[in-house]
Parts: structure tokens; sequence; C-alpha cells
């Protein structure tokens, strides 16, 4: 007992002096034996120092245009192969018109991703987000994760720099950080075997960020992985951040088993999700923000993550199928009445921002109108 109470203060010291935390110190973390509340008062140290008493949300829309998808991760229950009764794909109309609502519903963001289709050409998927932008210049197209660059790399054979180029002057914005799973070959090679490994999605980040567009880190946890892959995973996000300055924010996101092919594995608990929250926030000093996504923690968790750490509960989100196919039973899109009063209620300021954490104002007589104010201050803006 007194070894962990030695233990725990001398990782809190390094918390109170902003000193990094060492792998053995994440592990450490994540021993039931450590009290939850302790790591989840630390973790609030880092949170309050970076963003205050802010707590953000947007208002956005998912699009997911096809669930056809060439790989068979283990973790997916979204995915479809080409012939199978349940796959299908949106035509250029039914997308505009997931435009046209996001509009009217007054979205910032569009956060597109979907399956890599066996017969779709990358012109296909460039030409989404042009069709988008084009009628709708001000949504903010988050756009495709390193997954689906890479995707793009091989049909094309072009450099990934040239890729991007390619979709920024379509019209995307950022990018969402899908696709990372756990970087660790022990488990990504059980997980999705023939997908972009930890080195190809780094350095996709890598490219997006020099050439300055912003980008989101994600891990999966809960499934196969051990303490270690976590922290491991952390670390390897935390180094490219040091090199890049890209990444806005860190997503945790918890497996769902249900329609899997990992069914068999129990969901993670309340206290782990919240542990692993607090942890990403501490070992994740360089990451400005920690998104608690509400759709796959639960309302409940997702709120009481914000003395967790976590200083953002992502969107409204609507159309939202990949946790809902994996057994997520979260409503499908949360009122912004709704998400402010979680947020107030957890003792936190409510503040809408952008794709980019730019505050957005908007005239209450017509919500759906709307600005963007000054930037939300943080670390590497
Ligand atoms: O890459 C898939 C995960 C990710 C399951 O960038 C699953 O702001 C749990 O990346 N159980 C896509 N997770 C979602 C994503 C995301 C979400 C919200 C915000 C942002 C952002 C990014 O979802 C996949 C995979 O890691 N996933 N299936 C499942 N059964």
């Amino acid at each position: 007992m007194n070894t962990m109470r030695t233990r725990l203060d001398a990782i809190g010291n390094k918390v109170e002096n902003g000193d990094r935390l060492s792998l053995e110190d994440g592990l450490f973390l994540y021993q039931p034996e450590v009290p939850l509340n302790e790591v989840g008062r630390l973790a609030n140290v880092v949170r309050e120092r970076i963003n205050g008493n802010f707590g953000y949300y947007n208002i956005n829309t998912h699009l997911n245009a096809t669930n056809v998808c060439v790989y068979r991760c283990t973790f997916c229950a979204f995915r479809s192969d080409l012939r199978d009764p349940k796959g299908y794909v949106m035509s250029d109309d039914q997308i505009l018109a997931r435009g046209q609502e996001a509009v009217d519903n007054g979205c910032t963001e569009m956060h597109i991703v979907g399956g890599l289709h066996h017969q779709k050409p990358y012109e296909w998927y460039v030409n989404l987000v042009r069709i988008l932008h084009e009628a709708y210049p001000r949504l903010h197209l988050k756009a495709w994760t390193a997954v689906e660059i890479n995707w793009f790399e091989f049909l094309t054979k072009k450099p990934v720099q040239a890729i991007l180029e390619d979709l920024v002057e379509a019209g995307l914005g950022s990018m969402p950080g899908g696709g990372a799973e756990i970087f660790h070959p022990e488990v990504r090679d059980k997980l999705c075997e023939h997908k972009a490994d930890a080195n190809k999605w780094l350095d996709i980040h890598r490219t997006a960020h020099r050439m300055g567009v912003r980008t989101n880190s994600t891990m999966l946890y809960g499934h196969i992985e051990s303490p270690y892959h976590r922290i491991d995973h952390l670390i390897r996000l935390r180094e490219l951040q040091d090199e890049t300055g890209g990444f806005q924010t860190f997503v945790p996101l918890a497996f769902h088993p249900d329609n899997t092919g990992l069914s068999s594995i129990q969901k993670p608990s309340a206290v782990m999700d919240l542990r692993t929250m607090a942890i990403s926030r501490l070992m994740l000093d360089n990451i400005p923000h920690i998104k608690a996504y509400w759709i796959m923690l639960g309302i409940g968790t997702a709120q009481a993550a914000m003395a967790f750490g976590a200083d953002d509960l992502d969107g409204t989100v609507r159309h939202e199928l990949i946790y809902h196919d994996a057994g997520a039973t979260t409503p499908e899109c949360l009122g912004v009445d709704d998400i402010r009063r979680l947020i107030a209620e957890a003792g936190r300021e409510p503040i809408e921002r952008d794709t980019l954490y730019r505050r957005v104002a908007r005239d209450p007589q017509m919500p759906h109108l709307w600005e963007v104010g000054e930037s939300i201050l943080s670390p590497s803006s």
C-alpha cells in the first residue's frame, strides 16, 4: 500500500510540475488497485490547465456513403461484402441531400468515412468531397481516415501528399482520427491484418500536418489488447505530436462487440472507460483536446468523463452507423439544449466550437445562422 502511495505521489508531483509521464507511469495507473478517483483527479489537473472550465461540443452530422469494404476488420459490424444485401452505396443526390439537411440543421461539420469499395475509383471519393463543398462551402468536411488515404495510394499509385493536395483542392477541411485501432503489431495483426500499419497511419498524419491539414487521433480499446498496448499506442501518438503539433484531439473509442467477429468479448466497463480517458489525458500532454464521444461511451459516462480529463463531447451527431451497427444503445442524435445541459450539469461552461476548435456564435432567433469567432486557447493553436 505504502509503495503504491509513494509511486502515486511521485506521479502526482510530475503532473503538478508539468513533467512528462513515462510508459511505466502509464502502466502503473492502469492497475485496478490504483484508485480511479486519484487518476481522475490528476487528469483533471491537466484538463483544467489546458482547457480551463470549458466543455466543448459541435453541431455535426455523419456521412457513411458506402459500407462495402475490401477489408474484414474483426471489430467492425458496419462493413459489408460487395454482394451482401446489406451493402449500400449512396448516390450523389442522396449525398447532396445529406449536405442540405446538415445546413438546414445548422451543422458546421460533416464527418465523412466509409468502406473501401471494391469497385469505386479514387475519383468517386474526391468527387464526393467536391460536390458537397461546391454546394455547401461553409460546411467543414472532416473526411477520410489515414486508412482510406492509404487505399487511395493503392488505387492511384500517387504519393500521399499529392492525394491530400487533390482532396484539399476539392474541399477537404481536416481528417478524422479513425483507423488507428491499436498500433502494436501483436494486436493490429489480429484485428486488421491487411490494413495500413502503425507507421503508415502515422506517416499519413505526419504528411497532413506538414501540409497544414489538422487531424484527429483515436485508439480502439477494450478488446484483445493489454494496458501495455494502450500505453504504447499513446506514446506513439505523443511522439508524432512532438514532431508536428498537428493533432487537435484524441478520442478513446470503447469497443462495442455486437455483430462483430469479437462478439464473445464483454464491452469495457464505465470504470475502464473513465480510467482510459484519464490516462489518455495524462499521457498525451501535448494534444490539446480529449474527446468523450458520447455515442460510444453512453451519455452518462461521457458526462462523467468531463471530470476525468475530457473537455469535449463531440457533437449533436446525426446518422451515426458504425457504433449503432455494433450495438450502441445511445440515441441517434442529441439536441443542442441536451448537450449543453449535460456539460453544464458536469460543472463546465458549454462552448460551441467548429471542427478547428474556434468558437461559434449563433443568432438565438435564427440558430441555423452562425459565425466563427476567436480561436479557443490551446497549447498548439
Ligand atoms: O476506426 C469500428 C472504430 C472508428 C467499432 O476524428 C469501433 O473526431 C468500437 O474514428 N466498436 C471510426 N469502435 C470512428 C472514429 C471517430 C469517431 C468520432 C470522432 C472521430 C474524430 C473519429 O470506430 C474506427 C474504429 O476504430 N470502430 N467498429 C466497434 N465495433
